[in-house]
This record gives C-alpha cells, structure tokens and sequence, in this order.
C-alpha cells in the first residue's frame, strides 16, 4: 500500500482551458465566464491509482500574466513531477506552443518529466472540421514517449482519466519499471501515519 505524492504543473497557452481542468477536476463543475488565474493557484486532491495504491496531488496552475515565458516559470516548475501540457483544439497557435512549453520545462528543470499533451474543448469539435489534425498531435506525444488525450472541461470527458494517467506514469505503474518512493524522504506514508485529505484541506483557490 503506496501513498504517492506528486506535484502537477498545469501549463499551455492562456484561454486553452487549464483553470477550467482543474476547476473541473477540484469541483466537478464548469464556469463560462472566462477565469483569469491570478497569481499561481494550486489545489490538493487525492485519487485512488487502483486498489493499493493513491497519491496526494498537489496540482499548480500559473496565472495569466506568467503564461508568457519568463524568469517566474522556474518557480512554478520547480519540483514539478508531472505536467498536463494543454492546447486548446479550435486554436492552432496553441498546438504550435506546444513544443516551446515542453522545451521550457526541459530547460528549467533539467530533465524529461512525465506528461500528458492535452487537446481540450472537445464538446466544440462537433460539426465542425478539425483545424488541427488528430494525428499530428499522437505523433508529437509520442515522439516525447508521452500520450495524447482530448478532454473537455465543459462535459468533464476524459479529465479524471486524464490526471489519472499521469499520476500513473509518474508513480511507474503499469510501467516495467515501477518506482517505489523513497523511504526517509517523507514521499512514502503508511495508511496510519498518513493524514486523511478532506474537504477542509483540500486547498481549491479558484472562485
Ligand atoms: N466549450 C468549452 N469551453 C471551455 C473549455 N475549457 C475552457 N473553456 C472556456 O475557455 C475559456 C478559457 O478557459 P480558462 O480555463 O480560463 O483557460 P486558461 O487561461 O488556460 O486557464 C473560458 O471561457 C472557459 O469557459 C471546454 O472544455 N469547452
Ligand atoms: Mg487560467
């Protein structure tokens, strides 16, 4: 029995969706109204893996005025395990983001980590053709060893699946390789030590 805990950064282009992904995720719901993030929000939620195992996630969302690049991203990054790289279906110039955040994240960072390429707005798509194709954005993710997935924050399709992939890979299950936590390091607690999420400590800062 693993209790995992996982840092998520929440990045992509501004108005693809990423406060409303999380907003879903947190609260089950979907606002219209466009929701600037102010500062950088982060909320606590826990998810059952499979029947063993769960992990405490603590997901970031960067704020409006930082979704350009700049210094601020080496805060928000920093321990980052896992990142839902957004881009918005109906808007091409979000897919072509794509690449830089990857990059971004790489450089700052250091290293590769696990994430999923997100297409939202998916409930948009319907009778209309797609400007971007399909297959271009599988290829990109999995050309990165990653997956690519289309949601929408508006229906909830596909948002649970999608965190929960991601905390898959970034806790190697399912994986030949799975990582165990460290011992000593705080990141692996017993059922009995370890303080039970609930709704007063979950931190959703978004309204
Ligand atoms: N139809 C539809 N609209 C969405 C979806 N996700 C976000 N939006 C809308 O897109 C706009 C930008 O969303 P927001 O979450 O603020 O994007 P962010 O800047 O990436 O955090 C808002 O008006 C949302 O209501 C979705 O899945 N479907
Ligand atoms: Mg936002």
């Amino acid at each position: 029995m693993v209790v995992f805990k996982f840092k998520i950064i929440l990045i992509g282009d501004g108005a693809v969706g990423k406060t409303s992904l999380l907003y879903r995720f947190c609260q089950g719901k979907f606002s219209s109204n466009y929701m600037i993030t102010i500062g950088a929000n982060f909320l606590k939620k826990e998810i059952k893996i499979n029947n063993k195992d769960s992990a405490d996630l603590i997901i970031w969302d960067i704020a409006g005025q930082f979704e350009k690049f700049g210094r601020f991203h080496d805060t928000f990054y920093k321990n980052a395990n896992g990142a839902l790289l957004v881009f918005d279906l109906l808007q091409p110039s979000t897919f072509d983001s794509v690449d830089k955040w990857h990059k971004d994240v790489v450089k700052v960072l250091g290293k590769e980590i696990p994430f999923i390429l997100i297409g939202n707005k998916k409930d948009l798509l319907e009778n209309i053709v797609r400007p971007i194709d399909e297959k271009s954005s599988a290829e990109y993710a999995k050309e990165k060893n990653s997956i690519y997935i289309e949601t929408s924050a508006k229906t909830g399709l596909n948002v649970e699946e999608a965190f929960l992939e991601l905390t898959k890979r970034m806790a190697g299950i399912d994986t030949k390789d799975r990582k165990e936590p460290k011992k000593g390091k705080g990141k692996k607690k017993g059922r009995k030590s370890r303080k039970t999420l609930n709704k007063s400590t979950d931190r959703c800062s978004i309204s």
